[in-house]
């Protein structure tokens, strides 16, 4: 039985993913863990697509999912290739992890002991003591961190980093939150409801690393907007309309 699914979103990350791939293989490894690796790419115009089929014919434990973008969808969708992957994922545990190499390796093990000892969602965190936002920029992590807070606000949810897309989880609380973002506000859609339907939340520390190489998918003023649109739906349904009822 697999226990360890890794589930990588993917767009335009041919100068990243083999790196990525050989990390996680390495890490994975050593903790001798029964793992899996899903990459989920969207419509990359790069290599990805090719450099992941030639890859998964040499490593087993590698089974990509190539999307396909339906009529509907429009700009980022790396929500839904996200909840795609961890569908097919057959891991009790599933780590979400970038494929721009933003996220620290050895935080794997440190989310995966942090699950076996009875949480469902476990944040890789910058912002609580230990971890960092390295050269985030000062923008997106002023965004980031504001994103967090108001989750505070408004629901209560008590963790350092729900901005942050590097997490683990339970792969079975999943069907019960019915997610349904697109794009990148998928990471606090996935805190605030499972906070509000009673999981069990923690956090780890994690180190960020800004990209390197290859092209940002982030659009601020997206980004702004559908947050907003998020929160106040989350809130009516949640807080206002469970009153009313
Ligand atoms: N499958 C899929 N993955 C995506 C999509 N857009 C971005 N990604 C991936 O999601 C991850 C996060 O996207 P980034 O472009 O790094 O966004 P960001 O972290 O806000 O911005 P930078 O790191 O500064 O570029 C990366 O692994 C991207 O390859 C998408 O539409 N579909
Ligand atoms: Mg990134």
């Amino acid at each position: 039985m697999i226990s360890v699914s890794f589930v990588i979103p993917l767009h335009n990350e041919e100068k990243n993913i083999l790196l990525l791939i050989r990390r996680i293989v390495n890490f994975a490894s050593n903790k001798k863990w029964n793992y899996e690796i899903i990459p989920v790419d969207d419509r990359s115009t790069d290599n990805t697509a090719s450099l992941l089929k030639k890859i998964s014919r040499e490593n087993k434990r590698l089974n990509p999912v190539f999307r396909k973008k339906s009529s509907e969808e429009k700009g980022n969708t790396m929500g839904r290739a996200l909840l795609e992957g961890t569908l097919k994922a057959r891991g009790e545990f599933i780590i979400w992890t970038m494929g721009d190499l933003a996220d620290d390796t050895s935080t794997y093990g440190k989310i995966i002991d942090k699950l076996e000892t009875g949480f469902d969602l476990v944040f890789g965190s910058r912002y609580m003591p230990g971890g960092s936002r390295g050269n985030l920029d000062p923008l997106k992590a002023f965004l980031s961190s504001w994103g967090t807070l108001l989750a505070k606000v408004m629901f209560g949810v008590k963790v350092h980093d729900i901005t942050n897309a590097f997490r683990g989880f339970r792969k079975n609380i999943i069907p019960e939150l019915r997610l349904s973002s697109n794009g990148f506000s998928i990471s606090p859609e996935f805190a605030i409801k499972a906070y509000l339907q009673g999981y069990k939340l923690g956090e780890v520390p994690t180190v960020y690393t800004n990209r390197v190489e290859g092209v940002s998918s982030f659009k601020l003023l997206k980004m702004i907007r559908s947050y907003l649109k998020l929160y106040l739906n989350l809130f009516y349904q949640y807080k206002i309309r469970r009153q009313i009822n």
